[in-house]
């Protein structure tokens, strides 16, 4: 093999492996049975039947030693656990907020913020939907509108902050409906569906500003804020000598509340919590948590769960661990496009998104064609991804019709700390043999399809 001498010098993950868990690899034959059998979801597979896992990097980190050592320290008390007392600080110390309400995931702190917040007739503004995050603003009777800036929609547009706010669009709602119809505004940093895309400080700020002068607030989906305070750091005007950290509770001070999925940002495998401002809002927030996930000191964990978080917040900010985190999502993504595969750009914090439309134009939109790629993809290697396009973003409450989302693609998501450069060759290696046999690919029909978040549970046959 010829090694051409390097440009830049690397830079290596930040650990070294102590525990291995083995990897299964399947023979074609055996895929093609698995892939049919999951009505060709790759939701629906068995992980004992998948290779490398690329479907989500949601719980499917690892953990430190550091993090495994906390668990042996869980309290498990039904109440005043010291683990809560603890993420407490750590939430307060790194997020900036006051009041602290843990829950099981990241859904179920969006359920008591949308149950709160809103009534039926409300709108709720956001950059980007996500699906959970609408389902529970829709069932509390709100309906969703998108004010993310035109460029999130075009995979080929290099704006560095596709996950800005349009504050035209944000303006125009509140001219066309009133603020109060709008309980809030949802900011998500980075936007999952437009690829992972950063909002910038910049435009943050000017949404509080503009959200201030009509008197709504401004709720954030701090999921995966560390990611974006990184992309702030490398990408914005005056932010290159500061701190993740420091730029992350700046990001949070422009907002009032937020919701968080403990796990993507926070390498643990369960939780969330939502994180208050207001006394008030977080009283009632404290007393809704008891009947839909635990006493407010635990919220659906055991202390354990609240320990592996609150460690994992002292090393989600830390800067070699970060440059490798999000360097490896950006190997992965420059390999496939050196092969001039076309994926969405810039190549975003969590994942590397194929671009299903481009890559399979034969196939129109209502045949599904990323969820025939990442099919197809997983049929090949045994790779499995997730579709985010037409399937995931479902149909319109009022008139029943699918969306129609610019965006299809396959989601390669990567879990933290979890695989090495050379699954991310083999990834690429199998993508790019897919996308040479492209023109053989067929769309597929929906044969099976759930009320809620129809994604998870769809099922679909080959046309
Ligand atoms: C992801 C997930 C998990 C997931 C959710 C829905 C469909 C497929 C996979 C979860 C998020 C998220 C953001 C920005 C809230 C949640 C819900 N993401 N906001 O990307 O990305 O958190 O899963 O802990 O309930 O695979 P939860």
């Amino acid at each position: 093999m010829k090694h051409t001498k390097p440009t830049r010098r690397s830079w290596a993950e930040p650990f070294k492996i102590k525990v291995v868990e083995p990897l299964r690899t399947t023979t074609r034959q055996h895929r093609m049975k698995a892939i049919k059998e999951a009505g060709y979801n790759t939701f629906l597979l068995r992980s004992e039947d998948v290779y490398i896992d690329l479907l989500t990097d949601s719980g499917t980190n690892a953990m430190s030693d550091y993090q495994w050592a906390g668990m042996m320290l869980g309290d498990e008390a039904y109440a005043g656990s010291r683990n809560f007392y603890y993420l407490e600080s750590n939430m307060r110390k790194f997020y900036g907020y006051k009041y602290l309400v843990p829950t099981h995931q990241g859904r179920g702190a969006e359920h008591i913020i949308s149950q709160l917040l809103i009534k039926p007739g409300d709108f709720i503004p956001g950059n980007m939907y996500f699906t959970t995050t609408r389902e529970h603003q829709e069932r509390a009777g709100g309906t969703f509108v998108d004010i993310i800036i035109d460029e999130a929609h075009d995979p080929e547009s290099l704006h560095p902050f596709k996950g800005n706010v349009d504050l035209q669009k944000l303006e125009a709602l509140i001219k066309k409906v009133g603020a109060k119809k709008i309980p809030y505004v949802s900011v998500a940093a980075t936007v999952n569906m437009a690829g992972g895309q950063p909002i910038s400080m910049e435009n943050m700020r000017a949404v509080r500003k503009l959200a201030d002068k009509h008197g709504i607030r401004v709720i954030l989906d701090a999921t995966r804020a560390v990611e974006n305070a990184y992309f702030i750091k490398l990408r914005e005007k005056g932010y290159a000598r500061k701190s993740v950290a420091a730029i992350l509770k700046e990001l949070c001070s422009c907002t009032d509340a937020a919701t968080m999925s403990g796990k993507k940002d926070l390498l643990v495998n369960i939780g969330g919590f939502l994180a208050i401002n207001d006394a008030k809002l977080y009283d009632e927030a404290r007393n809704m948590v008891v009947v839909f996930e635990g006493l407010h000191t635990y919220g659906g964990l055991a202390g354990r769960d609240m320990e592996a978080m609150a460690r994992g917040m002292e090393e989600m900010v830390k800067a070699d661990y970060l440059r490798a985190r999000i360097g490896q999502v950006e190997y992965l993504g420059e390999k496939l496009l050196d092969w001039s595969i076309p994926i969405v750009k810039p190549i975003g914090g969590h994942a590397v998104f194929l671009d299903a439309k481009k890559i399979l134009e034969h196939i129109p939109q209502d045949r599904f064609p990323a969820q025939a790629l990442a099919a197809e993809i997983y049929l090949d290697s045994g790779v499995r991804t997730m579709e985010r396009g037409i399937v995931s973003a479902g149909r319109d409450s009022a008139t029943g019709a699918h969306h129609h989302p610019s965006l299809e693609l396959v989601r390669v998501t990567i879990p933290r700390r979890v695989y090495t450069q050379a699954h991310m060759d083999v990834t690429a290696e199998s993508i790019l043999a897919v996308y040479e046999n492209r023109k053989k690919v067929r769309g597929l029909k929906m044969v099976y399809e759930p009320k809620y978040l129809r994604f998870f549970q769809a099922q679909f046959e080959k046309i």
